[in-house]
């Protein structure tokens, strides 16, 4: 008999709410369920993907696997596997100590609430300041912001609130990645642009393409990637020349005002508008909405942190917010203060931390961590770097490192000097391949979760419990039971805490520590986690569709005292980053730039091997501009190949006018290790290997640049 049950997806940050049917044992379908959800209805193809991966497609794993000593992939019971991965850890740890042991956190991990908590606390246990994961090689340059700039705790403004959106190199209308690196929606993010500019939002769109998201800009400028440092000291420098910045707000709450006017000086709109390759009258267009508005946003996405000055882009996209005050203030209406962990915004800056100047440091770099985390781009280095206490065992939970590193000559190879790598996925993905052991793992619709990565994300205060609402098969096992398993065969006691980002786990007093003799009943600690929570664990299991608590209006609350903390500007590093900026010259010899791209169908390399995604990408095209192809004589089709200093790959040239000229637009994560001349038998063509892990790495975070990379094409020839 089929029924009918509610849950929220769980592929990206947007978590939306679901209905699926479940007949005989089996999930049938999946629609929107709009009848809580802050977004109202809405699912996207991901969502039905997700239930054909259930259902086996994408060879879903359904045991685990074991490497034999000729390589090959055996089946393997959990129990056994756990028995042998704790034997091996415990006896790394007693000869080389817990450094020995490292742990990658990858996409796949970021909801997986449970298991991401009980990975910090297996962590803490084991005493390993080894912790790498996705950001360091996406979006960290935010981190280095924060930590360079500060913050303002006040936060930035929900979408219905801004009258001015600044979207650079992010494309949410595919992505659903918004709040808080940029303004957006993250669930149905298309109806949150539409609503906005019947609203009457300027929207401005900062990206070489004109892409789903830009369908909405009142104005579109697309520069040559890589020069978002350029194009915002710019801006900076109008709001500056014009006094076009709101002076009030930094007057409060900013310093370095005269040492940014220093720095930004050179940076005329004619200079950036020359290397961006596009119009000065766009630039002053832009910095004149910028310094009309009352409420604006100007944030960023992926394009601008991984192209060359990756860390400078972002500051200074973050300058000219703080220029335009694009800050929620003291008064300002807080639409979603959180509902599982409630918060009450202040009207203070939180100083520069300059976290990686101190405490725990890299083996091979004087470099420590950026919101508890190394770079993960050092990883490789880590491992290979001869020394007693080098890595020797690491845990890939929810990732595909090999690919999404890049430099696949030196990441694979770092990889294969492990004495044990242990991939936790429900894909035989190609870290997986090279693993000593595969743990497959439960899919979402088979196990507990909680909203929690999306409680100060969601436009509006909502909270959903997603309880099992299918079987999981007998041979997989669930994220966060892996970790309490190996723990407890370690004799390394666990607690469950509700960590998020920003906080020192150890340091979190609040904590369940777990029995380490009987599995704990994951209903239970998902009611732990909604221990402060506005909403009480039993209403939200009492309504599966979510909850939305009616809550009092609430505004940011002014600071108590001024705690003396102010926004840095323009620190010695960063003026002396721009000065660097406007000695460069452009890098000669290459005709093109490679930019990154994602796509509706596939979560980096998850789906990619959907039905639905191969029905349109047979392989991830080489987007070139039609102009750019007549100008080389390629066609719509060719075979094309395309080569950095790094590497080369053969990839299918495709037409796209959105397209601005000199740009090559990619999506990452196809095509597997191999390199191959026939991109049509390998499913794609990997881009990570145009990316080198040793030049071009930024300072701070070691970020690799997989965005605006300079390549040159030609036509193919033979096989
Ligand atoms: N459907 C889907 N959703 C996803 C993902 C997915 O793979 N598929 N991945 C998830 C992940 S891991 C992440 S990090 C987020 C990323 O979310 P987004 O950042 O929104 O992702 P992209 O679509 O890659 O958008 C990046 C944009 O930057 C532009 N760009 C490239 N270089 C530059 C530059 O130098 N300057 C400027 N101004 N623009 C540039 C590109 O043209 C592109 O439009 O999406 C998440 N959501
Ligand atoms: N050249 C280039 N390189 C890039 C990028 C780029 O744009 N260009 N983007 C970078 C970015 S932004 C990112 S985030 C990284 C992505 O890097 P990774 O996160 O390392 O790669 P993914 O392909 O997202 O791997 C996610 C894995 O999690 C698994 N998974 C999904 N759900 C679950 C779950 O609930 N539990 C467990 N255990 N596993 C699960 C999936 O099967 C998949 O194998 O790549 C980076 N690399
Ligand atoms: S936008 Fe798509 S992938 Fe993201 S949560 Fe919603 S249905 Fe899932
Ligand atoms: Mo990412």
């Amino acid at each position: 008999m089929a029924h009918t049950a509610k849950t929220f997806c769980r592929n990206c940050s947007a978590l939306c709410p679901m209905e699926v049917t479940v007949d005989n044992g089996r999930l049938t379908g999946a629609i929107a369920d709009g009848s809580v959800s802050p977004y109202g209805p809405y699912m996207c193809i991901k969502g039905q993907s997700s239930i054909d991966f259930h259902n086996g497609a994408e060879e879903r794993l359904l045991h685990s696997l074991k490497r034999d000593s000729e390589g090959q992939h055996r089946e393997i019971g959990n129990a056994q596997a756990l028995d042998e991965i704790a034997a091996q850890l415990t006896a790394l740890i007693e000869r080389y100590g817990p450094r020995s042991v490292a742990l990658y956190h990858g996409t796949g991990a970021y909801r997986s609430v449970l298991g991401a908590q009980l990975e910090k606390s297996f962590l803490s246990a084991i005493g390993t300041p080894n912790l790498f994961s996705t950001m360091t090689i996406d979006q960290s340059a935010k981190w280095v912001t924060s930590g360079r700039m500060g913050f303002m705790a006040s936060g930035k403004p929900a979408f219905v609130d801004v009258d001015l959106a600044v979207i650079v190199g992010n494309n949410p209308v595919v992505s659903h990645q918004t709040y808080p690196f940029g303004p957006g929606e993250s669930g149905a993010p298309g109806r949150a642009f539409a609503a906005a500019k019947k609203r009457g939002t300027r929207i401005i769109v900062i990206d070489p393409r004109r892409h789903e998201t830009a369908r909405y800009a009142d104005l579109l400028i697309q520069p040559l990637p890589g020069n978002d440092a350029a194009i915002f000291a710019a801006i900076a420098h109008i709001l500056l020349r014009d006094e076009r910045y709101n002076k009030r707000f930094c007057d409060r709450f900013a310093t370095q005002l005269d040492a940014l006017r220093e720095a930004v000086a050179p940076f005329t709109p004619e200079l950036a508008a020359a290397r961006a390759d596009v119009d000065v009258a766009q630039i002053e267009q832009a910095a004149q909405w910028i310094g009309e508005a009352n409420m604006p946003f100007i944030g960023s996405g992926s394009g601008p942190s991984m192209s060359a000055h990756s860390n400078l882009n972002d500051h200074m996209i973050e300058v000219v917010n703080a220029l335009a005050g694009g800050y929620r203030r003291a008064g300002d209406p807080v639409r979603n203060p959180g509902t599982l962990n409630p918060r009450t915004p202040v009207e203070t800056v939180i100083a520069a931390g300059r976290s990686w100047e101190t405490g725990v440091k890299c083996r091979t770099v004087d470099i420590g961590k950026l919101y508890g985390e190394f770079p993960t781009a050092l990883l490789p280095q880590e491992i290979t770097a001869p020394g007693p206490d080098r890595i020797r065992a690491l845990i890939v939970f929810g990732g595909n490192p090999v690919m999404g590193l890049g430099d696949p000559e030196r990441a694979v190879a770092a990889f294969g000097e492990l004495d044990l790598l242990i991939a936790l996925d429900p894909r035989m993905n190609e870290t997986a391949e090279l693993a000593h052991y595969v743990i497959a793992t439960s899919q979402p619709f088979e196990r507990h979760d909680i909203s929690a990565p999306g409680d100060s994300l969601y436009p509006s205060a909502f909270a959903q419990y997603a309880p099992p609402v299918i079987e999981k098969p007998a041979g997989v096992i669930d994220d966060w039971a892996f970790f309490w398993e190996l723990a407890a065969r370690m004799n390394r006691p666990l607690q469950l805490k509700y960590w998020t980002y920003g906080l020192d786990f150890d340091q979190i007093e609040d904590s369940m520590p777990l029995d380490m003799r009987t599995r704990p009943d994951p209903e239970a600690m998902i009611r732990f986690l909604c221990k402060n929570s506005r909403v009480p664990f039993d209403d939200l299991r009492a309504s599966p569709s979510g909850v939305r608590p009616l809550l009092a209006p609430q505004s940011v609350l002014p600071a108590r005292a001024d705690n003396g903390a102010r926004l840095q500007l323009c620190p010695p590093d960063v003026a002396g980053e721009l000065a660097q900026v406007l000695e460069e010259a452009p890098e000669r010899g290459f005709r093109y730039q490679l930019t990154c791209r994602r796509i509706l169908e596939a979560m980096n390399s998850a789906y990619r091997d959907n039905r639905r995604t191969r029905d349109k990408y047979p392989v991830n095209w080489a987007y070139m501009n039609p102009e750019d192809m007549d100008a080389q004589a390629i066609n719509d089709g060719d075979r094309i190949e395309i080569s950095s200093d790094a590497g080369r790959i053969s990839a299918l040239a495709r037409a796209e006018s959105a397209l601005r000229r000199g740009v090559i637009s990619m999506s990452h994560m196809f095509g597997g290790l191999q390199a191959s001349p026939d991109p049509l038998q390998r499913g794609g063509s990997y881009t990570g290997r145009l990316t080198s892990l040793q030049q071009h790495l930024e300072p701070i975070n070691f970020m690799p640049r997989f965005s605006g990379i300079p390549v040159n094409v030609s036509i193919a020839t033979g096989d």
